[in-house]
C-alpha cells in the first residue's frame, strides 16, 4: 500500500503530523522518537506503507537497503557512527506501530542480550 491515512508514520512522512525530521530522501524519512531510549534515538521509515521489515524486504529490497543506509548516515552525522539498529517485528516483541521503522539508538553503552 503506498500510504495508509490511518497510519501515524505515513502521516509523519507526508508532513501531516509534526515530527523532528533529521534526514529525508525521496523514499525514506528519519525523525526523532517521541519517547527516546538513548541520547540519540531516531526512527527511520519508508514513505510507503509496509507493515514490518520482512514485508518490506519481500516487496522492495532496495528500499530496505536505503532505510538502513539512511540510519547509518544519521548515526554518523549526529553521533560517532556507532549505533544499534532495531526492527521490532510483532506485538509480542514490542512493535506498537505497524509501519516498518528502524530504531537508530546511540550515545550510551548498551547491554547484550537486549531486554
Ligand atoms: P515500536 O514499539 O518498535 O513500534 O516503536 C514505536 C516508536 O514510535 C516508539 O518508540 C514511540 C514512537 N512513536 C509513536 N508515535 C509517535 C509519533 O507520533 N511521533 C514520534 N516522533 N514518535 C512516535
Amino acid at each position: 500500500m503506498p500510504q495508509d491515512p490511518d497510519c501515524v508514520f505515513c502521516r509523519i512522512a507526508a508532513g501531516d503530523v509534526p515530527a523532528t525530521v533529521v534526514a529525508r530522501t525521496d523514499r525514506v524519512v528519519a525523525f526523532r522518537d517521541l519517547d527516546p531510549q538513548a541520547p540519540l534515538h531516531v526512527l527511520v521509515v519508508p514513505v510507503d506503507h509496509h507493515r514490518d521489515a520482512p514485508a518490506l524486504a519481500a516487496a522492495d529490497p532496495p528500499l530496505l537497503a536505503e532505510l538502513v543506509a539512511t540510519g547509518g548516515r544519521v548515526a554518523a552525522e549526529l553521533g560517532d557512527g556507532q549505533f544499534r539498529l532495531v526492527f521490532n517485528t510483532g506485538a509480542g516483541v514490542g512493535q506498537s506501530v505497524f509501519h516498518v521503522h528502524g530504531h537508530v539508538l546511540a550515545g550510551r553503552p548498551m547491554s547484550w542480550p537486549p531486554g
